[in-house]
């Protein structure tokens, strides 16, 4: 990797055309735009990279700068006005999308106790990661979910969904992951409101986890076909006990420490058909390798704090920050702390780069496998 900085880092994996302006070219190239085409050469370069060229940039967003913003919404608007209250997460490379990171779109929401959201269903799937506050729930097809700090929930595309805070409550934030700008780029998008602003709860509350919630336990004779999973919380607590007990026997990944994917525990592949999620720790002191991947990713620090470096920038992080990592750059964490866990919760549209057969990883083959640091 060259020293002179991310940009050149870039730079350095966009082949080069090589046919300079005459007048006779420049003549040429412009009939051609009056005839809405053009020629190959003049874009060959930034359409066909020799590697991903992602426009999207690293990024790193401090929940203690977006946190004050996200509750100042709750006093400017309403949730029957804005239909979600959200601030979302834009990166600088990705404007003309609204993406976080290629595809993929991020926000935060919040709701005010006794605040109810109305229910709509799209194209889009939807995850989120649930940041703070009591008595938050989401329904979606006709279940209410209760909804916990570090809880990681599903609301696939196509079905009923409507959030809300139970009265008695607080006011709740959690970090909604969307497929929106994936849905918009293949022109595949709709969006629906349900005709009753509430749907009826058909099913007990919690349902899908006392179904289908117990690892290595299928309900004899429940059919499943549908193409997400039919568990649609998984638990904090759960998952935590079972980052600590892999980690008991095993030091997991060099790249990643202790990860799981969270899976459809019917077919053990992805929740949803266009993103996956993960959640993996890293014990006191620990340092990974790094790798890089096809396929973007949003991370959030879910416990403890931490510093990653993705593409020869550093960046340190505490809980509840947000942070991105764009297709084929190379990444790497630490633990700094040599007391406490660091636990981070991932998203990424790896099912969609898997089932196009585009999946391809390298590990960071200099220097003990560590970047240097950018300026
Ligand atoms: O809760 O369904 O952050 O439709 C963006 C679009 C949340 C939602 C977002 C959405 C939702």
């Amino acid at each position: 990797m060259a020293e002179a900085g991310y940009d050149q880092y870039r730079e350095d994996r966009i082949g080069r055309a090589n046919v300079a302006d005459t007048p006779a070219l420049v003549d040429f190239y412009e009939d051609l735009d009056r005839l809405s085409a053009g020629a190959l050469w003049t874009v060959a370069n930034k359409i066909e990279p020799w590697q991903p060229a992602p426009p999207s940039v690293p990024m790193l967003w401090r929940y203690a700068d977006l946190r004050p913003h996200v509750l100042r919404a709750l006093e400017l608007v309403t949730p029957e006005k804005a239909g979600r209250r959200v601030v979302y997460l834009l990166n600088p490379g990705r404007r003309e999308i609204d993406a976080a990171v290629g595809f993929l779109y991020t926000g935060l929401q919040v709701m005010n106790a006794g605040e109810v959201a109305s229910s709509h269903r799209h194209s889009a799937s939807a995850l989120r990661f649930i940041m703070e506050g009591e008595g938050a729930y989401t329904v979606v097809d006709g279940t209410e979910i209760t909804l916990g700090a570090n809880d990681f929930v599903l609301t696939p595309n196509g079905t009923w969904h409507e959030h809300g805070v139970r009265e008695g409550g607080t006011a709740c934030i959690w970090q909604d992951g969307l497929d929106i700008p994936l849905m918009n780029a293949l022109d595949a998008n709709f969006y629906e409101v349900h005709p009753e602003l509430a749907q009826a709860r058909t099913e007990p509350v919690d349902a899908s986890t006392s179904i289908w919630g117990h690892p290595g336990l299928r309900p004899a004779g429940q059919e499943w076909s549908r193409r997400y999973s039919p568990l649609l919380r998984y638990e904090w607590a759960r998952t935590y006990e079972a980052l600590n007990d892999y980690a008991r026997v095993s030091d997991g990944s060099r790249f990643d420490g202790i990860h799981f994917d969270f899976v459809n525990p019917v077919t053990g592949g992805a929740v949803m058909p266009t993103m996956g999620a993960s959640m993996q720790m890293l014990r006191p002191g620990e340092r990974t390798q790094a790798h890089r991947q096809v396929g973007s990713f949003v991370f959030q620090c879910a416990r403890g704090s931490g510093s990653a470096v993705i593409g020869g920038r550093h960046y340190a992080f505490g809980e509840r920050d947000i942070f991105c990592v764009p297709s084929w750059t190379f990444h790497e964490f630490a633990n700094g702390s040599q007391s406490e866990d660091l636990c981070l919760f991932s998203f990424h549209d790896l099912p969609v780069i898997r089932a196009l057969g585009l999946y391809r990883e390298e590990a960071y083959g200099e220097n003990d496998g560590h970047q240097p640091v950018l300026s």
